[in-house]
């Protein structure tokens, strides 16, 4: 690569700006919204290793290669939609959801055009408001992964796509964990359809990347490797477990990493050198990591103990796979130190043998 990283970012992230989240089963400001994404921003342009530039705009075809386009019309138009019903409704929040033991012995869910009915069927959680800007930060956090893949593609070494919102908890039909479109996803299937060449997507965010294992666990042209909080006690509790590992075609090429409470820097960096060696055996032409820095020992709703130079350290053993690498953001919590945190593992990344 040249002299300085790439970094794709856009401000059209700030149209996702809920007011609060049900978490923990208390209703409290919400630990995803804007001003995590401006922080990264500010402390990447404020480094010259780093060079800011605007996403292309894509449309929705890379997108609906991995998801129902059924989401994405419903997102869409949800938040307008709901408005109908329930004028001047900032954060939009199902009250149902559209679990199938509602229709145990009746049959599947029929199509119904209410759109209080629709938001139990696309959202899994409580914790994901849409608001009016959503579907369009939604998009621009695509167009961000789109076009960082694309750096990629045409020779950049690294590129850092500054997504948000997240991605990586939205499988192929549902949004939650803050996620709506799975960027990692959507740029892994874009490379894997386009060049044929296998791709592996490493996972190093707090939580199991539940919507990235759901989407690629019967495929064997791209590998899922994830390092995590135990869903024994860490959301979201339903997978992330050691024995997933795939299925069909997929068998063998998923892998997790459930971690311990207080997991520090050299224990976190021995299971990352252990998934490398999963990796390497899979071999892949390209490596797209799913870059949560919600392991932070001050993130406020994680327990792993990573501290700023655990996270460059991270970069480093990720470069030595030595392979073309697309950075994309996922959590990251603790906002003082987010964006120093980020910067870390970038520059860690950008080490060459
Ligand atoms: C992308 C990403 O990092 N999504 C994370 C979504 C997690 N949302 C709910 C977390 C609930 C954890 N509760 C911990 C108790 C601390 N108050
Ligand atoms: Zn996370």
């Amino acid at each position: 690569m040249g002299s300085s990283m790439r970094v794709v970012a856009s401000d059209r992230h700030r149209g996702h700006a809920p007011l609060a989240e049900i978490e923990s089963s208390g209703l409290q400001p919400p630990f995803e919204h804007p001003g995590r994404a401006d922080a990264i921003h500010r402390a990447l342009a404020a480094d010259d290793h780093f060079s800011i530039v605007e996403p292309t705009t894509f449309d929705t075809n890379a997108i609906e290669a991995v998801h129902d386009p059924g989401l994405v019309r419903f997102l869409e138009r949800a938040w307008a939609d709901y408005q109908v019903r329930h004028p001047g409704t900032h954060d939009v929040v199902p009250d149902v959801f559209a679990m199938p033991g509602l229709m145990d012995g009746i049959g599947p869910f029929p199509e119904r055009a209410l759109v209080d009915h629709e938001l139990g069927r696309w959202c899994f959680e409580t914790t994901t408001p849409l608001t009016e800007g959503t579907y369009d930060a939604a998009r621009s956090a695509v167009d961000i992964a789109l076009t960082a893949t694309d750096a990629v593609l045409a020779g950049d070494r690294v590129a850092y796509g500054l997504c948000r919102p997240p991605g990586h908890h939205a499988p192929t039909g549902l949004y939650g964990g803050y996620c709506f479109f799975n960027n990692a996803a959507i740029a892994a299937h874009h490379i894997a359809s386009t060049t044929g060449t296998k791709v592996t997507v490493l996972d190093v965010d707090y939580h199991h990347g539940n919507g990235t294992q759901q989407i690629f666990y019967r495929r064997d042209d791209v590998q899922y490797v994830s390092l995590h909080g135990d869903p024994a006690r860490a959301y979201p509790y339903v997978t992330g477990f050691a024995d997933e590992q795939g299925a069909g075609r997929g068998a063998g090429s998923n892998f997790n990493a459930p971690l311990a409470a207080g997991t520090d820097d050299d224990e976190y960096l021995a299971a990352l050198a252990g998934a490398c060696e999963v990796i390497s055996a899979f071999a892949p032409g390209v490596l797209i990591v799913s870059l949560g820095v919600d392991t932070f020992h001050d993130d406020p709703i994680s327990d792993l103990a990573i501290t700023s130079d655990g996270f460059r350290r991270q970069g480093e053993l990720v470069s030595r796979l030595a392979l073309p690498t697309v950075v994309l953001q996922e959590g990251g919590y603790d906002v003082d130190a987010l964006g120093d945190n980020v910067r870390q593992f970038l520059l860690g990344a950008t080490t060459r043998d």
